[in-house]
């Protein structure tokens, strides 16, 4: 047993300038932090994010849940044992008492359960990553392996995440290499190509980056964005070894939400689709293009546009070869409700797995489980609010599943967690 002597959450700010929840556990061996990060294309079906509303930061404070978990969490909390993750996130949810952990937020939650974890580790003398595998293992039911993931690296963005008329959210790298160390170098290396792209492609405009690091230039058509990825993998020197994935964040741009399973309305993208155009679209550009992920190509309740899909590209006679996965994220929201579901439609074949999407780390846990039980990858991600906090590199490689999303090759927040996965790699060839 090793006791939790105090609980402190406080208001700090993320990587957008916006209020975050931190929460600090200290048992006798020091204290250990826990903080949320924030979504801004969020799914309609996540955990409940607390924010006070009124003017303090234009509505966006969080004071509220930090009162919250300094009485009503700290005062259950305090000489329980840090040790059993499992039984303190159910604690955590039992005090909220909502479904949607809109009492306390979610946001206020997810930070105590990082911070227990941590704490948890320490009382272990294991590396976080070592004590999320023990606790994974146990909830699975076998031990599984750790693993270094393959990263997928967000250079261009678009949506949500930046100003340009770019639909869709994300075009990422995918790079093949032997060790994450050569992962990053190349994409470095590319990310820079293209910054000298796309300074000679738009003289005199500012090629900004967008929230998640990567460039946000005036591109409309995810043609002239993959183009530019092309070229810029080619100069580098390594277009055999990267492929291409694309977040598309669809219900962004979705205009009716009343559809359940197949889209009635309208995507307005660089032009408009309907849920059979767009998917058409889509075909043609993994036809085009190597493209071996998709995430939320339709609206986040399009349960049967997304098996359509799938379905589609299995029938593709220039695409059987390639492996092409199909992701859930907004469709799914890390909750296993929504996973099971996605199972019986077979919407798609890897889950999205955002720990502050449901609110714990266990109940996360509990979706990657029933999302790996059913055959599916898992791809552990950050979210376009952040801070420099590294949690998600450890539980990737706890949880073994392979695969992480933690924006471009550049701003502290994003390279934070690559810097770590370089740690733990470097750590795991010492043994
Ligand atoms: C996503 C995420 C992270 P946000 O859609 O996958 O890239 O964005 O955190 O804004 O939901
Ligand atoms: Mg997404």
């Amino acid at each position: 047993k090793m006791k939790i002597n105090s609980v402190h959450a406080r208001e700090i700010l993320d990587s957008r300038g916006n209020p975050t929840v931190e929460v600090e556990i200290s048992t006798k061996l020091g204290s250990f932090i826990g903080v949320s990060p924030s979504g801004a294309s969020t799914g309609e079906h996540e955990a409940v994010e607390k924010r006070d509303g009124g003017s303090r930061y234009l509505g966006k404070g969080v004071k509220k849940s930090v009162q919250l978990i300094n009485s009503k969490i700290a005062k259950s909390l305090i000489g329980k044992s840090c040790l059993n993750q499992k039984k303190l996130d159910e604690l955590l949810c039992l005090i909220d008492g909502t479904d949607d952990k809109r009492k306390i937020g979610a946001n206020g939650i997810v930070a105590c359960s990082m911070a227990i974890a941590r704490a948890g580790a320490a009382s272990y003398k294991k590396p976080l990553y070592t004590h999320l595998n023990d606790i994974y293992s146990k909830l699975y039911g076998k031990k599984i392996a750790v693993k270094i993931p393959q990263g997928y690296f967000n250079v261009l963005n678009g949506g949500r995440h930046a100003a340009n008329k770019l639909a869709f959210q994300e075009f990422m790298l995918v790079p093949s290499a032997n060790s994450f160390a050569k992962q990053l170098q190349m994409v470095s290396e590319i990310y820079h190509h293209l910054q000298v792209l796309l300074i000679k492609k738009f003289p005199g405009q500012v090629i900004a980056v967008g929230d998640e690091g990567g460039f946000a230039p005036p591109l409309s058509k995810p043609e002239e964005a993959l183009n530019l990825l092309v070229k810029a993998v080619e100069i580098a020197g390594y277009s055999k070894k990267v492929s291409f994935a694309m977040d598309v964040a669809a219900s962004e741009f979705y205009s009716e939400r009343k559809g359940r399973g197949k889209s009635s309305g309208e995507y307005r993208a660089h032009k408009m689709f309907n849920a059979s155009s767009l998917m058409k679209y889509y075909i043609s550009l993994c036809e085009k293009y190597n493209i071996v992920s998709i995430e939320d190509p339709f609206d986040e309740n399009a349960f049967v546009d997304f098996a359509s899909l799938r379905k589609l590209i299995s029938q593709n006679s220039n695409l059987k070869k390639r492996k092409i996965q199909i992701v859930g994220d907004d469709l799914t929201c890390t909750n296993s409700l929504r996973v099971k579901v996605a199972v019986l439609e077979e919407s798609c074949d890897c889950l999205l797995l955002k720990v502050n999407q449901i609110g714990t780390v266990t109940e996360a846990m509990q979706s990657a489980v029933l999302a790996q039980k059913n055959g599916w990858k898992v791809m552990v991600s950050h979210r376009s609010g952040e801070t420099s906090d590294t949690f998600i590199a450890d539980l990737a490689v706890g949880i073994g599943c392979g695969q992480i999303k933690s924006g471009s090759t550049a701003r502290g927040e994003r390279v934070a967690k690559y810097n770590q996965l370089l740690r733990i790699e470097e750590r795991m060839k010492r043994r």
